[in-house]
C-alpha cells in the first residue's frame, strides 16, 4: 500500500506514513525501485515484505452501555438473570468478572460465567431485602504484554411476590379474664405484621378454634378479641383459642391461653 509507507529518495529509508493496525492489514509487500542518473537512466527494483506484529491496542467493548434486567424474587439459586456480551478487535479471548457486587450476609447476590458472560443468581433474591441492585461487570482481554479491560453497569430490579407470612407479635398469648364478664367486653388486642407490600400485607384476623363453647369473637381488621356472650358461671378455669392472620393467601396462627379467674381473686 503506497500510502502507508514513505521512502527517502536519497537514503532509501522506509518510514511509516500512517497508522498501522494488525487487525486491518497484517502484511504489506512494497516494490522499491532505484534509478541512477545516467543517460538513459537505468533502474532496478526489489520487493520489500513488511509484517505487522500484533499488539493489544484495542479495549474490549460491550454491545450496550448499560444492561437492565428484571427478575422475580424467590428464584432458585443459579437462575439466569441476563446475558452480557463484549467483543475485542484484537484476537485475544475475553473473560468476564463482576467487580462490584451487593452482598447479603457476606454472600454475593449474583455471579457471572467468566467465559459466556451469563449472569445468574448466587444467593436467595429477596425483594423485601434488596429490591434493586447495580453491579459492575468487567470484560478483560488476554493481552500478552498489556491487559485491557472495560466495565459496564448492570441494573437488576426484583419484582415483588406475596412470599412473606404474617408474623404475630407473640406466638403465644396469655390473658386473664374475669368470670361473669358480660358480652362485648375487651379481652386482648392481637397484632400481626406482614413484610410484603400492600395489598399482600393487609391482614384479616379470625378465630379458627375455641376449646369449649364459643365465648369469644375477634374484630377481623383490628385483631381485638372480645367476649361474644357473658362468660357462664360454670365455664372451666382455663381454655384456649386459635387465632389466624391471613394476607389473602398466606396464613399464620397463634394460640391465646385464657385463664378465667373469679372476681374476688382478681
Ligand atoms: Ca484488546
Ligand atoms: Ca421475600
Ligand atoms: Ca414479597
Ligand atoms: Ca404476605
Amino acid at each position: 500500500d503506497q500510502n502507508n509507507f514513505d521512502i527517502s529518495p536519497l537514503t532509501g529509508l522506509i518510514t511509516v506514513a500512517s497508522g498501522l493496525d494488525f487487525n486491518t492489514q497484517s502484511f504489506y509487500s512494497l516494490s522499491i525501485s532505484a534509478t541512477d542518473q545516467g543517460r538513459p537512466p537505468k533502474s532496478s527494483s526489489v520487493l520489500v515484505n513488511i509484517s505487522i506484529i500484533d499488539i493489544n491496542n484495542h479495549n474490549p467493548e460491550f454491545n450496550q452501555s448499560l444492561y437492565t434486567a428484571s427478575i422475580t424474587e424467590g428464584l432458585a439459586l443459579g437462575s439466569a438473570v441476563i446475558q452480557i456480551s463484549a467483543s475485542d478487535i484484537d484476537s485475544a479471548g475475553l473473560r468476564y468478572q463482576i467487580t462490584v457486587n451487593k452482598y447479603v450476609n457476606d454472600t454475593a447476590l449474583y455471579s457471572i460465567n467468566d467465559t459466556t458472560g451469563l449472569i445468574s443468581t448466587a444467593s436467595d433474591i429477596d425483594y423485601e431485602l434488596t429490591p434493586f441492585t447495580e453491579i459492575l461487570v468487567s470484560a478483560i482481554d488476554s493481552g500478552y504484554d498489556l491487559v485491557r479491560s472495560k466495565s459496564v453497569p448492570v441494573q437488576i430490579s426484583v419484582k415483588n411476590i406475596n412470599d412473606e407470612y404474617p408474623v404475630f407479635d407473640q406466638s403465644e398469648y396469655y390473658v386473664d379474664v374475669i368470670r361473669l364478664l358480660t358480652q362485648n367486653q375487651f379481652v386482648l388486642d392481637i397484632n400481626a405484621t406482614d413484610p410484603d407490600m400492600i395489598p399482600d400485607s393487609l391482614l384479616t384476623y379470625n378465630i379458627s378454634y375455641q376449646s369449649g363453647i364459643e365465648l369469644y369473637s375477634i374484630d377481623n381488621a383490628t385483631g381485638i378479641v372480645s367476649t361474644l356472650i357473658e362468660i357462664p358461671e360454670n365455664s372451666p378455669n382455663s381454655s384456649y383459642i386459635l387465632i389466624t392472620a391471613s394476607d389473602g393467601s398466606l396464613v399464620s396462627m397463634a394460640t391465646v391461653h385464657i385463664s378465667i379467674i373469679d372476681e374476688g381473686n382478681y
